[in-house]
């Protein structure tokens, strides 16, 4: 292991992270911000010890084969490692960490923006008032949904779900909740959530569905159209996952149908290309992807990325070292 390994950063970074990045590291960082192609990460990645991509690079198999013989690392800026084919890398002898942790209460946050956005309709309301359309105060317009008393299902009760369950606790909602594994009982009634072992059930209960599991080749089009014709009519659906685990011309087919009652959302399958179908509701909450966009979540993420690749070249184990079937 290098002692001041040559890294390549596919993206720009906050100044804090990249000064940092300067000093401790001898790094090739971007002087623009546009996502670069296979064959520049492949360029970028000839003689660099370290790569450090973020979710909008695509690290398959195809790319990684074409790694130089002095990559050994690839630390990714961001918690989700489903654009990394962790196959593949380790396969080639190289490790892959990520950002844990430090960007759950953001996402936390986010999400329930999202529930309270879309539940009572700040979006219409803005819209209509920027337009000039507010023609005053009256007692029946703009009525959303009352978020309190409501059932909130979670899926993926991970560091991300456990932090939306708590807020969701505050509101006054209840937490059910599906994930492959049960938590501790005490974690349960800490968080007031009940687990739900079979997710069918589950979606048939909830008002509004929440997802916070990873992306993976078993979630992956998890909810499908027969699971979203399980959600009750009045549910409402949230993702600050990934876009992938929703079928997204199912979920619009489905609120266009009145068989949703609406969805708040900050991941698509294709970003940045948003689906005609869902721009065309208005009873949807839809941003880019900005769950985890704070000042201080994202230099947290850059200090996570430098820990890792620093405690790397020091050779010892870096603390989030991603293992193949990780979650
Ligand atoms: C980031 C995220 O914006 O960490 C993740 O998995 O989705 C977001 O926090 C982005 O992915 C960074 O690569």
């Amino acid at each position: 292991r290098p002692g001041r390994p040559r890294l390549f950063v596919t993206r720009r970074l906050p100044k804090k992270t990249e000064a940092r990045m300067t000093d401790l590291f001898d790094a090739q960082l971007r002087d623009a911000d546009e996502p670069l192609s296979a064959d520049e990460i492949a360029a970028g990645m000839a003689d660099a010890d370290v790569l450090v991509p973020t979710v909008t690079d695509e690290i398959d198999a195809a790319l990684i084969a074409r790694a130089g013989p002095r990559l050994k690392l690839i630390a990714n800026f961001g918690v989700g490692v489903n654009h990394i084919d962790l196959k593949a890398a380790h396969g080639a002898g190289i490790m892959v960490t990520n950002t844990p942790g430090v960007l759950t209460e953001d996402t936390a946050d986010m999400t329930l923006a999202l529930i309270l956005a879309t539940m009572r309709r700040t979006g219409v309301g803005e819209r209509r008032l920027r337009a000039g359309d507010w023609a005053g105060w009256a007692p029946t317009s703009l009525r959303g949904t009352r978020v309190g008393g409501k059932k909130l299902g979670i899926i993926g009760m991970g560091r991300i779900g456990g932090a939306v369950a708590k807020r969701a606790q505050a509101f006054g909602m209840d937490v059910l909740y599906h994930n492959r594994h049960r938590m501790p009982e005490a974690a349960e009634q800490a968080l007031g959530a009940t687990w739900w072992d079979d997710l069918d059930a589950m979606l048939a209960e909830v008002d509004i569905l929440s997802i916070h599991c990873p992306l993976t080749a078993e979630t992956e089009g998890l909810m499908d159209a027969r699971r979203l014709a399980l959600l009750p009519p009045h549910a409402y659906l949230i993702n600050t996952a990934r876009g992938e685990i929703v079928e997204e011309g199912a979920l619009a087919a489905a609120l266009a149908g009145g068989r949703l009652a609406g969805a708040g959302l900050d991941v698509f399958a294709d970003e940045p290309n948003v689906p005609q179908a869902l721009l065309d509701l208005e009873n949807v909450t839809l941003l880019p992807h900005m769950g985890s966009a704070t000042f201080e979540g994202r230099r947290a993420m850059g200090d996570k990325v430098i820990t890792n690749i620093r405690v790397w070249a020091d050779g010892h184990r870096p603390p989030d070292q991603v293992l193949e079937g990780w979650a």
